[in-house]
């Protein structure tokens, strides 16, 4: 296969997931590397990326970095990867030749969609239209960074932290729920990436309806409870999409167990 971006990272991932609808979408070749997220920590994070044997573990002590995110085992990353990728997280974007490093799920996607000319994806060529694109992608990116955490901490919750991620999802979707009163897609008439990060981002948060019970046990409700009712035309967007194509061969079955899709 042509490779015109490469990915590593743990699988599956809604962030990759990012890069690969939109690839689908304008034919562009993401080649993705990796593996289940308990496995990373026996891989070497690399452009090359590779999983590591019993006698690689002696001689890459020198790899060996305490995880900061998300991990709690050692990781081995390469000096050349924290170079091309300064804050060692996964997805870790590359260009073919493993020479410029991208990361943050939302760049990567934008590397991804520069890559094709002849589309609307990313704004065409309006610089406007592609600023505006990138406000909601760093709305998003807001809210997917307060979930993180909220996932992460979710068999220890507290007060502070429940309201801190209620207080995000209020004023995310409020914002987009705005933007598609007065368009059909969050930026325009068309679909842009500013949508797949929607989906993508919301889908992932939206399987905290997985720990029901988790947090009831814990004296808090779902965040997500009336989602439906509460943000309609954001439940539309998402549900429409989600049912495309492109979206379904990468996310397949992903929010059925989550939502009613009738
Ligand atoms: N906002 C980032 C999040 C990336 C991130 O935080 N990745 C974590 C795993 S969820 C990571 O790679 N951690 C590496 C470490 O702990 O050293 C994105 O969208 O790409």
């Amino acid at each position: 296969m042509k490779e015109d971006i490469r990915i590593f990272s743990y699988l599956p991932n809604p962030r990759v997931w990012k890069s690969l609808i939109t690839a689908k979408l304008i034919s562009v070749n993401v080649n993705v590397i990796g593996d289940k997220p308990r496995n990373l920590p026996e891989w070497l994070w690399d452009f090359d990326a590779r999983k590591l044997n019993d006698i690689d573990f002696k001689d890459l002590t020198k790899f060996k970095r305490q995880s900061k995110r998300g991990f709690k085992a050692d990781l081995y990353k390469t000096d050349d990867f924290l170079a091309k990728h300064p804050f060692g997280t996964v997805p870790a974007g590359f260009n073919v030749d493993g020479s410029v490093g991208i990361f943050e799920s939302n760049s990567i996607m934008r590397a991804v969609a520069r890559l094709s000319d002849d589309h609307n994806l990313y704004g065409g060529s309006n610089r406007m239209q592609q600023s505006r694109i990138d406000s909601f992608l760093d709305a998003n990116l807001g809210f997917a960074r307060e979930f993180q955490v909220y996932v992460l901490e979710l068999d220890e919750l507290n007060d502070y932290l429940y309201k801190r991620m209620t207080s995000a999802y209020q004023f995310y979707l409020d914002g987009i729920e705005k933007a598609l009163l007065s368009s059909a897609y969050i930026v325009g008439d068309e679909i842009t990436i500013a949508d797949i990060s929607f989906v993508c981002d919301l889908a992932q948060f939206l399987r905290e309806r997985d720990n029901k019970n988790l947090l009831r046990e814990q004296g808090f409700e779902l965040i997500s409870k009336n989602f439906e009712k509460e943000f309609p035309l954001s439940f539309n967007h998402l549900k429409k999409l989600y049912q495309t194509k492109e979206f379904k061969e990468v996310m397949q079955d992903y929010l059925e167990k989550v939502l009613t899709l009738k």
